[in-house]
């Protein structure tokens, strides 16, 4: 078995050819941009003001900590912090131990971790002691308890754990990194019951966001908010919190996206752009509280992970005071802006153009022959910056990646004569709930586990807030189960909040979808249809 698949030689002699992969690590990245901009301010977390120097030294002591402790270079270390100034030093200092992050979001629970700890066998596990009322030390026990974990350790009180704060040391020489190595693990939105995870190599990430960075136009005066969980590929790259460094500007971490939260942060450190998904983006513009507070210095709003539909994204400009730039990307690779420089009317109605101009782009059929110019198809890529298998996923690259390199997106849109793409829909068993992912196999797999549950499918159902919400048509067998017990059934079984469906419809039977044996999508897509109907 393969852990990963690299680029064929002839196009990883491209890339470097081109100038795309240029031989740089994290590490060196990071001493670059220390070197480069020493004094200035980086990384900003309540009062916390943490200049590149200060990051620079606080990565390279994490990294001999972890190394004194045992951690190894090719170890996968699971970080699942909230947004804090330590995400930084935690990710930098694994990076320059050699050590692969794998990024967990903070809704992740039981179920997750213990899928990725299996997935990777990791040996270690980054929590902070509490966050949002959950405690994470009591995750962590049962985790390390089933999996081979061997450290835990904890930013705040580390209870029966190691404390973070512990963890720094000095020390001599780091390992040798290579560039085209991978550099970490990225969570897939997934499709299937078993989550996938996404090995990106220095080379191939840093090119994406040192281009970001020039497309979104960063330099030394750019105010960078992250409200979105900052381990997500969004405010991780595009251009993010890396795109930020590689530019000398601050970044300013937000413990949550709430407009009480974000509006005063905005007007006390002067942002200048950010990165959402729709629903925050809206909710921003509802919020009555935008009046009181100093907004001005906003220059542009990123709206991504999710359609933003047009008549929402008309509205920015006199509601936010700011430019409104549309990102379509994925964790897998591929990353689409619009431009400072698009018509208006191009940046409201389409999701951008790729980074790259090697980023090769295929809108197909069903029979994966190309469709003409305009009409809608599944987008299949392949680039500098796209990965070429997911890790240790053998079975499943076979199928979600053409025999030629292309990675399947699953998502269905078409290509304006600019080259921008608009994004009209999905061919992927994939609920997008407000930028957050669930794959309808997971749930339904959880759901079939439950003594009375005979079938289920999940479905995603339309909503004008979430653009989605997820509803679980369940056909039980024997006393039927309620609701609010399924719910909690699921719970228990330690998945993220945001995975519970916000429907439970329990049904006698599944639609017929035609002849022949029904597949799980034809059936997934009629009981959506039924249900739209029934509206
Ligand atoms: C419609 N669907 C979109 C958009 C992503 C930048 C921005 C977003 C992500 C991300 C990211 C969309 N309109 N503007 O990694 O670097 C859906 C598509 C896509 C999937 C990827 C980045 N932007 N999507 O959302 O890996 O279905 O990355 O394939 O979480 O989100 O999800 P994810």
């Amino acid at each position: 078995m393969n852990d990963w698949t690299p680029w064929p030689e002839e196009f990883a002699r491209r890339y470097r050819e081109a100038g795309y992969w240029t031989g740089e690590t994290f590490g060196d990245f990071l001493a670059a941009r220390a070197e480069a901009f020493a004094d200035r301010i980086a990384v900003v977390d309540g009062d916390r003001r943490w200049t590149y120097r200060e990051l620079d030294e606080r990565a390279s002591a994490m990294a001999h900590g972890f190394l004194a402790r045992g951690i190894e270079p090719g170890d996968r270390v699971v970080v699942q912090l909230p947004n804090v100034a330590e995400y930084t030093s935690v990710v930098f200092g694994l990076f320059r131990a050699g050590a692969l992050p794998v990024f967990a979001l903070p809704p992740h629970r039981s179920a997750e971790i213990s899928a990725f700890c299996e997935i990777t066998g990791a040996v270690a596990y980054v929590i902070a002691d509490s966050s949002g009322g959950f405690d994470f030390r009591a995750l962590a026990s049962e985790v390390k308890e089933a999996t081979a974990l061997e450290h835990v350790f904890v930013l705040g009180d580390p209870g029966e754990h190691t404390a973070l704060a512990d963890v720094p040391a000095a020390g001599g020489d780091l390992p040798e990194v290579r560039s085209g190595d991978v550099a970490f693990l990225q969570l897939s939105g997934g499709s299937t019951g078993i989550p996938k995870l996404i090995p990106r190599t220095h080379d191939d990430y840093l090119y994406s966001v040192r281009e970001s960075a020039v497309i979104c136009e960063l330099g030394e005066d750019t105010v960078y908010l992250v409200a979105l969980p900052v381990a997500h590929n969004f405010p991780m790259s595009s251009p993010g919190i890396l795109g930020v460094l590689h530019a000398g500007g601050r970044i300013v971490l937000a413990p949550a996206p709430s407009p009480d939260v974000v509006f005063p942060l905005i007007a006390r450190e002067g942002v200048t752009s950010t990165g959402v998904v729709p629903p925050i983006a809206l909710q921003w513009m509802n919020s009555p509280a935008r009046a009181e507070h100093d907004l001005s210095s906003l220059r542009v709003i990123q709206v991504g992970g999710a359609k933003f539909v047009p008549e929402a994204a008309r509205r920015v400009r006199a509601e936010l005071g700011c430019a409104l730039q549309q990102v379509f990307g994925m964790a897998e690779g591929l990353v689409n802006y619009t431009r400072f420089d698009d018509p208006d009317e191009v940046v409201v109605t389409s999701q951008g153009r790729p980074i790259s101009p090697d980023d090769e782009i295929r809108i197909v059929d069903g029979d994966g022959a190309e469709v003409p110019p305009g009409e809608v198809g599944e987008l299949l890529t392949r680039g500098p910056y796209t990965i070429r298998g997911y890790y240790r996923a053998d079975a499943h690259n076979l199928v979600a990646f053409t025999p030629d390199g292309f990675y399947r997106t699953g998502d269905l849109v078409r290509r304006l004569p600019t080259g921008h793409l608009v994004v009209e829909g999905r061919a992927k068993d994939q609920i997008n709930r407000g930028g957050e992912k669930i794959a309808a196999e997971e749930i339904e797999n959880h759901l079939l586990a439950h003594p009375a549950v005979h079938d289920a499918a999940v479905v995603g159902i339309p909503d004008d807030y979430l653009g989605e919400r997820t509803c679980a048509f369940v056909i039980a067998t024997g006393e039927p189960p309620t609701g609010p017990a399924l719910r909690a059934f699921l719970r228990g079984r330690g998945l993220a909040a945001y995975k519970i469906p916000d429907r439970i419809q329990l049904v006698d039977a599944f639609p017929h979808t035609g002849v022949g044996k029904t597949s799980r999508r034809d059936l997934r897509r009629a009981l959506a249809d039924t249900f739209r109907k029934a509206q």
